[in-house]
């Protein structure tokens, strides 16, 4: 079988053997004496000509969307799609798709509402510039795994049944397991900080994770792809946006020499290694004053920014663009009251709310795409720290366990990987970057 990507190819090498192409049927012009179809498969379209009207075994006529074979001889044209056709001897209809087709697989993605892309999300997945996005999605994460292969991680696999949140109370799914109650895991945090204590030291892992929240944004998703990175013996949090800056940049060349013709289709690039190495980290406070000086240009000149909020993450990349060339941006020192209960505090022993941790979000394109930092390894303040994040110590002895019995200084990130996917692409919502998105009200397909 001969796929539309090796038309060319197989037109000079070939040319005058009988090949076989097989897809599905992507267009079809009816010419009068010729019909031309438009075949697509894995790898692209092809054009197919027949000189006479393409009929089934049965004597129907050929549909969008059936599945067919065909033979035929090759040769090339500058005209066809990719620059080669088949005229074609015989056809072979392997499954015949019904005429009322309820979406335009072969129309243009953006006549389409999100709604009506999800609702018919088995036929808007096989629209070639739709399925791009999972092409790279798939580069993204064999990317990731590679990269953090090669500096020797572990993959790893852990439960997303668990007993108790990690990020924050608030956004729990419930799950009923026999007699008890559990909970869809939000992150893999607790299981991947054991692991480095068990003596894994830097482990990986590319999981489901779950969030309850309620509201409906072009940025959340209910059940999201976390790529988290756990690794032992760093000093601060520095030393993991130096790691996830290596990360990012190993994932980007990757994408730009893989899937070009996928970038190309959404008009979409990568940012190089260099402009990556470029990024600047700004701690949180003085974010805030770039954020607020940047806000007083803008629209609204009057109004002040307390927190790095959506309308913060875009201004300070825009900001970032401008003045060092790449909108990617890692704030650092975050103060407690921002962040989860594992956070380490930048000065020792420094617990208050008002208190800076040792902690980071990476914004991409104005959204942020990871959160960080190092964690407390202290047997002792964790178990503390535990109750002023309305957690009780006896809900989390099996986590306080792996501080009690020797664990090294840690910390690691997570990347929401349809983030990044919808911000390599310029997607407008983070639903189009998940094949089958959860949210408040889909749970279907
Ligand atoms: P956090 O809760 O910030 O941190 O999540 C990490 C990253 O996951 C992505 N993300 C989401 N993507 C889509 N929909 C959502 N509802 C959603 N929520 C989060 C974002 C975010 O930056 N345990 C920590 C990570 C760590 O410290 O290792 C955590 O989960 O890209």
């Amino acid at each position: 079988r001969v796929l539309a990507k090796d038309m060319v190819r197989a037109a000079g090498e070939k040319s005058g053997e009988e090949l076989e192409v097989s897809g599905w049927v992507h267009r079809i012009r009816d010419m009068g004496g010729i019909t031309f179809v438009v075949l697509r498969d894995r790898s692209g379209i092809m054009q197919l000509v027949f000189d006479s009207k393409p009929l089934d075994a049965d004597g129907n006529e050929l549909t969008l969307e059936s599945v067919i074979t065909a033979k035929g001889n090759a040769s090339l044209n500058i005209k066809a799609p990719g620059g080669a056709e088949l005229k074609v001897s015989s056809v072979r209809v392997l499954s015949r798709a019904e005429p009322d087709l309820p979406y335009q697989v072969n129309g243009n993605v953006s006549q389409f509402s999100l709604e009506t892309i999800l609702d018919n999300r088995m036929l808007s997945l096989r629209n070639p510039k739709i399925r791009a996005i999972f092409k790279i999605q798939a580069t993204i994460i064999d990317a990731f795994s590679a990269y953090l292969r090669s500096r020797d991680f572990t993959e790893i696999k852990t439960s997303k049944l668990v007993g108790s949140g990690t990020e924050g109370g608030t956004e729990l799914f419930e799950v009923e397991y026999f007699d008890r109650k559990v909970y869809l895991a939000q992150s893999p945090q607790l299981y991947k900080q054991a692991l480095v204590a068990a003596g894994f030291e830097r482990v990986f892992e590319v999981c489901p994770v779950y969030r309850a929240e309620k509201h409906d944004t072009p940025r959340h998703l209910n059940e999201y792809v976390s790529m988290d990175v756990e690794m032992g013996f760093i000093e601060s949090e520095k030393d993991l946006i130096e790691l996830e800056k290596a990360l990012l940049s190993h994932i980007f060349e990757e994408v730009a020499k893989r899937n070009s013709a996928e970038l190309e289709m959404w008009n979409a690039a990568v940012p190089s290694p260099e402009a990556v190495a470029k990024a600047p980290t700004i701690p949180y406070e003085e974010t805030l004053k770039i954020v607020n000086e940047e806000a007083a240009k803008g629209k609204n000149p009057g109004s002040r920014i307390f927190d790095i909020n959506p309308e913060a993450e875009r201004l300070v990349c825009e900001w970032a663009l401008r003045e060092k060339g790449i909108d990617l941006v890692f704030v650092n020192e975050f103060p407690r009251r921002h962040r989860p209960f594992y956070t380490y505090p930048l000065n020792k022993g420094d617990g208050g709310a008002a208190a800076t941790t040792m902690s980071f979000d990476a914004l991409f394109r104005g959204l942020e795409i990871t959160s960080g930092s190092r964690r407390q390894h202290d047997y002792k303040t964790l178990a503390e720290t535990l109750p002023k994040f309305g957690l009780k110590a006896e809900d989390m002895a099996g986590y306080l366990s792996v501080f009690k019995y020797g664990c090294p200084p840690h910390g690691g990130f997570a990347i929401g990987c349809e983030r990044l996917t919808q911000k390599i692409l310029g997607l407008a919502n983070v639903k189009e970057a998940s094949l089958f998105p959860r949210d408040r009200k889909r749970v279907e397909p």
